[in-house]
């Protein structure tokens, strides 16, 4: 069973014009595309083509000898779960579970909200910035390139994709501003919600 490139949950230009569709056609339809279509052909006739997605990253991530595999494997999970954290007229203060355990674990919203943008800017090079359960509490998190949560025994509960392709058509050079708009209008606190489970 090949993985699968789902649809962007959002029309292409709800975001607009904090992410443009411009954005979302190279971001979705080509470097997410791309991931999935690697991945396919990585897996195909070895004992991983029936495997999960979420199996396949941590078979690969287990494999020195599987390292493309990982990357293109994890790229996909990573976009996959960064898409369904954003919504328009998302971000701001959360309401919900969240709302209070980021009061009582993370010193409250506006200290979240500077530490992970924070984690964002400070991700040298391509990246991920993460809001996990780590031993069960809320932690910020970077990580480089294709890596993730799911590998390090953490659970994803929020993701801002900092790779330039995410931010450049729109942002160029300012990721800062792209990771503020992030937070000040496209967190979907509904799916993080649902993260804690
Ligand atoms: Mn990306």
């Amino acid at each position: 069973m090949p993985i699968i490139l789902p649809d962007l949950p959002f029309a292409k230009d709800a975001l607009e014009p904090l992410i443009s569709a411009r954005t979302f056609e190279f971001h979705h339809g080509k470097h997410h595309k791309a991931y999935v279509d690697n991945t396919n052909k990585l897996i195909e006739g070895t004992d991983l083509a029936s495997q999960a997605l979420e199996a396949i990253v941590k078979a690969a991530a287990a494999d020195p000898a599987q390292k493309g595999l990982f990357n293109n494997a994890a790229q996909v999970w990573n976009h996959s779960f960064f898409w369904q954290c954003l919504k328009p007229g998302g971000g701001g203060k959360p309401t919900g579970r969240i709302a209070a355990r980021i009061d009582s674990e993370l010193g409250g919203y506006d200290k979240f909200a500077a530490d992970f943008k924070n984690a964002g800017v400070t991700q040298f090079g391509s990246g991920w910035a993460w809001l996990v359960l780590k031993d069960g509490k809320l932690a910020i998190t970077q990580s480089a390139n294709a890596e993730t949560p799911l590998t390090q025994g953490h659970k994803p509960l929020l993701v801002a994709d900092v790779w330039e392709h995410a931010y450049y058509l729109d942002y160029q050079n300012r990721r800062p501003d792209f990771l503020q708009a992030f937070l000040d209008h496209l967190v979907n606190w509904d799916f993080v919600n649902a993260n804690l489970g």
